[in-house]
């Protein structure tokens, strides 16, 4: 009895041990981030860093200097409202808002609001695959939107083996795959969009557990944008002070 307990225990260390899904990376840089975004969206759009932000009252869109953190709003949306992710998809960007369900599009070149639209869920990621808009809320599911009618044309529901991944956050489409935050985790997840699949994990435990150390006050990992020129990820959190710049292998 001793003996079957005894293996399976260590069965059970050496499976956890080692994540098959695991996807190592390297830091390129760490960058500065403003302290005062409570980050929701983040993005790379003709190499402009551009940014989106919760919370009623500190809702905006902003071009952000990578080099010194340093920001200019282009659009700030009013007390009522909670802003939530953002894309840009042929010269209009999309700005999710939380619970009031209602988002925002304007001319991704004048910041001029050009439109509106509403969904049933809560908004909270947004990204694209070119064609689509990709906008996940807070569950385990991941709407695809038509940009002509921006209403759902598809719904994937992300799994990790049969477990349901909740709590899917701000997002990024990279080269045929999604990468999502997980709310309240350390954990990027690489999703198939055809099947829902989660294929890989980034673990920031070491990124977070730094800035959670330094920056007491700080709020949880949020915020993935991908570079094309550097083939890069950059990643951050709300309030955060600092953003990486990572190198997936
Ligand atoms: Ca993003």
């Amino acid at each position: 009895m001793l003996i079957v307990l005894g293996c399976g225990e260590k069965k059970t260390s050496e499976t956890t041990s080692v994540d098959p899904l695991n996807i190592s990376f390297s830091v390129i840089s760490t960058l500065p981030h403003e302290p005062d975004a409570f980050t929701e969206g983040l993005t790379i759009h003709n190499n402009l860093v551009l940014e989106s932000t919760g919370q009623n009252g500190k809702s905006w869109v902003a071009e952000v200097d990578p080099a010194t953190g340093n920001h200019n709003k282009k659009i700030i949306l009013d007390n009522q409202y909670f802003g939530e992710g953002m894309t840009v998809l042929n010269n209009k960007l999309y700005y999710l808002t939380w619970q009031t369900k209602i988002g925002f599009v304007y001319d991704a070149r004048t910041y001029k609001q050009i439109g509106e639209f509403n969904y049933d869920n809560e908004g909270w990621g947004l990204t694209h695959d070119g064609k689509n808009l990709i906008m996940s809320a807070g569950t385990d599911k991941l709407y695809f939107l038509d940009t002509a009618t921006l209403k759902i044309s598809r719904t994937v529901s992300v799994r990790n083996g049969n477990m349901p991944v909740k709590n899917l956050n701000e997002l990024e489409y990279v080269n045929g795959y999604i990468f999502a935050n997980v709310y309240e985790t350390s954990t990027i997840v690489k999703i198939d969009p055809a099947t829902g699949k989660v294929v890989g994990r980034i673990d920031l435990s070491t990124q977070v557990d730094e800035i959670k150390r330094m920056f007491p006050n700080t709020n949880e990992l949020n915020g993935i944008a991908y570079d094309k020129n550097s083939n890069a990820l950059l990643v951050t959190g709300k309030n955060w002070p600092r953003s990486y710049l990572i190198r997936l292998q």
